[in-house]
């Protein structure tokens, strides 16, 4: 097949505030050459303290070889996002509008709160942190599952202007005791633990234990812990092995319950004004030397910017019901799960669980059961779901998903295959898929589909690849099911995200030695200015936010992914060029793993590379290299993968660990990591090796491969 456009639908168009490519061009043409009047336009919609004064709204420098590398907007202005989000739209009216409809991990557990009630709380719990002394400019940690407290406690703290750091509450305990650490948080918010399918987490043990390392390790202190008491409120999703109070501990002197923290607090709490240009949070995401960086967020921007995108985006209009299926954790869970809709005063459902409980069929059951139009979701949770949906005699049927108008796809470059499966199963080709390529250092989508005007390009070069069966033993997300069903398998470059700029974002492609390459070819993505929505600064660390960013080509934000721009203008991103690896749309690094399995005592060197998944895009795959006269064995690999699901978290657990005699490097001692990744799929065709210092080890590596890593026949 060749690259078939697929062109909006009337379904879509008829509501769409971009109605047509040409509209997009002019606003897109106007957005850069008339900026400032632009975002007046945006500005316009919200609650200012201090209104922002026309004449150089952006203020920045992003060439290091002519000074600091600052971004500045709207820097005189003062306003308050939580007052932005919850009061202006009470006062506009939408009091009694739904905000959030929770959706427990069990179908019996759902509730909803309207944005008069979410405005209470917020106050209430604003004045409980002021209470327990926590001011403006104050960090405050927030390690959460998706229950309403969650965002409950980022909002509150925007309006007293402490800076949240929330820390996806899969990480470890020591990943959560080094950004306590390096956040210097007061204080961490969590619940006692969740339900996430059939398993419990303990989130509360995992505190005690972050905030003790913290205290040894990293000398550093958190005054106090509030905990959310969320397990006796909902239905278990398995049985419980113990009573729920002895799963962790509790010290009189530090911890404080949720509910204690609201006990006479007033629903009225006049909202701190701050700078346009003070942080509002802190998120730590990967970067390639290991040590996560502290993405650093300001106000006014990052609000403009959320909101604009969300509108256009996802064509949000008033009646509409949006769900984002991402944790807020992550950027996506911050900027489109709390931020934007509640900026745009949208419905949402915000989903405690997971796709497989109880049954397979729950995020089409939620789609049906509170008629959401525009689904957000990534890559790999539809490649995992569409493999059960293949199965030829399947007796699984989808309930009525005619709601939906817009289908996004966030995090990770989307195959074809899943693309088409999307288009079709899930929006009966009628809705427009929105393929949004951002990162957590740009705040919001920069490269993107609009729904109503531009036509959709699926991916090309499907027939090239071969279509074959497997067993669904090796992805299937839980027990119960023994079919064998279709996958198509797509090579990594067919794996592109399609689209263009958003709004004021300029990007331009750059080869190797910084010249612009214009019209159709590949190279750098960069982005030649700023736009409101990019962080500002890495937490305590300008020096290497300079040196990650903009230290390559000075003058232009690098963003650390390669593009292609076609014939047509599109531009395909083609994935990580840093040493980066993306697993389940999780950012990690590579150094980040090579520095844990390198701890253990046995291993003198590891070094681990990204290896193509039918469910998770990428796994990692690790070769070890061991001190002399040691022995290889299973126990050492169970050892190892243990260890990172301790230090970093177990979705960043190896798939495959090999041994490994030496490994591949260049006479200046560099790994050559696009050998390993051959050698990680079983791939002989390893190109030029004679630059390597010690080349056969190359054959051996292929000799060492573990069974299971082996080609699969049949
Ligand atoms: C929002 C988010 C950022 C990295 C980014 C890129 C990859 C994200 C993508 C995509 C292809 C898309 N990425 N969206 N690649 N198509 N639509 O995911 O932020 O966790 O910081 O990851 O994810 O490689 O550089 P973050």
């Amino acid at each position: 097949m060749s690259s078939r456009m697929y062109k909006p639908t009337d379904h879509v168009i008829k509501k769409s505030y971009l109605p047509s490519i040409q509209k997009y061009k002019e606003m897109y043409e106007r957005s850069l050459t008339e900026s400032e009047l632009f975002w007046t336009e945006v500005a316009q919609e919200f609650q200012w303290h201090v209104a922002p004064k026309p004449g150089g709204f952006m203020k920045y420098n992003f060439d290091i070889t002519k000074g600091r590398v600052f971004v500045k907007f709207m820097e005189e202005a003062e306003l308050n996002v939580c007052y932005n989000l919850l009061d202006r739209n009470v006062k506009n009216g939408f009091g009694d509008k739904i905000a959030f409809f929770w959706e427990g991990n069990s179908p019996d557990d759902y509730t909803r709160i309207t944005y008069r009630k979410l405005l209470d709380l917020v106050c209430q719990f604003a004045n409980g942190l002021l209470a327990k002394g926590i001011r403006k400019g104050d960090r405050v940690a927030v390690y959460m599952p998706m229950i309403l407290e969650a965002v409950i406690c980022m909002l509150a703290c925007a309006r007293i202007g402490a800076v949240h750091t929330v820390v996806f509450a899969g990480f470890s305990s020591d990943a959560l005791a080094e950004r306590l650490s390096d956040a210097k948080a007061k204080l961490l918010v969590t619940a006692d633990g969740a339900w996430r399918g059939e398993r419990m987490y303990v989130y509360k043990r995992t505190c005690d234990d972050a905030i003790e390392k913290a205290r040894t390790f990293f000398k550093h202190r958190v005054d106090m812990c509030m905990v959310v008491n969320h397990l006796d409120r909902v239905t278990p999703g398995g049985s419980l092995k113990s009573e729920i109070k002895d799963l962790y501990n509790w010290n009189e002197e530090t911890d404080i319950w949720w509910h204690e923290v609201l006990e006479g607090e007033s629903n009225i709490c006049p909202p701190e004004w701050v700078a346009a240009e003070d942080p509002l949070f802190v998120l730590y995401t990967s970067g390639s030397t290991g040590k996560p960086k502290g993405v650093v967020h300001t106000t006014a921007g990052y609000l403009m910017y959320a909101a604009a995108t969300f509108r256009y985006v996802f064509d949000y209009h008033r009646r509409d019901v949006y769900w984002c299926t991402a944790d807020v954790g992550w950027i996506t869970g911050h900027t489109y799960v709390v931020y934007a809709p509640l900026a745009n005063a949208a419905t949402s459902v915000m989903f405690e669980g997971t796709p497989y409980f109880p049954k397979v069929d729950r995020y089409w059951s939620i789609i049906n059961k509170y008629k959401v139009t525009q689904f957000y979701t990534a890559p790999t949770a539809i490649r995992a779901l569409m493999a059960h949906y293949n199965v030829e005699d399947g007796n699984l049927t989808m309930p009525d998903l005619s709601s939906l108008r817009v289908l996004g796809s966030v995090g990770e470059p989307i195959n074809p295959a899943a693309w088409l499966w999307y288009y079709t199963r899930i929006g009966k080709e009628r809705c427009s898929i929105v393929d949004t390529f951002w990162q957590t250092e740009t705040g919001g989508h920069v490269i993107t589909g609009l729904p109503g005007a531009t036509p959709m390009k699926p991916g090309a070069a499907e027939k090239k690849h071969p279509v074959y069966y497997s067993s669904m033993d090796t992805f299937r997300p839980k027990q119960g099911w023994d079919r064998t069903v279709m996958i198509v398998h797509l090579p990594n470059k067919s794996n592109r995200t399609r689209g263009f700029p958003f709004f004021g974002v300029e990007p331009k492609i750059l080869n190797e030695d910084g010249v612009e390459i214009e019209g159709p070819g590949e190279g750098y993505l960069v982005f030649a200015r700023p736009w409101p929505g990019m962080m500002r600064t890495l937490l305590e660390d300008q020096d290497r936010f300079e040196r990650v960013y903009f230290s390559k080509f000075p003058g232009y934000y690098c963003t650390g992914d390669g593009v292609r721009r076609d014939e047509d203008g599109y531009l395909w991103i083609t994935g990580r060029i840093d040493d980066m690896l993306n697993v389940s749309g999780h950012l990690m690094s590579t150094a980040e793993v090579e520095g844990v399995l390198a701890s253990d005592p046995r291993v003198s060197e590891a070094a681990v590379v990204p290896k193509p998944h039918e469910v998770k895009g990428e796994a990692l795959y690790c070769f070890v290299v061991l001190k002399e006269g040691l022995q290889f064995d299973a126990d050492l690999v169970k050892t190892l993968t243990l260890l990172v699901r301790q230090k970093i978290g177990a979705f960043a657990a190896p798939d495959t660990i090999q041994n490994a005699p030496g490994l591949p490097k260049t006479r200046s001692g560099k790994i050559m990591r696009r050998i390993l990744r051959k050698i990680a799929v079983g791939d002989h065709e390893v190109g030029d090796i004679s630059t390597l210092a010690d080349p056969g080890v190359v054959e051996e590596l292929f000799n060492n491969r573990p069974a299971e890593a082996k080609p699969k026949t049949g």
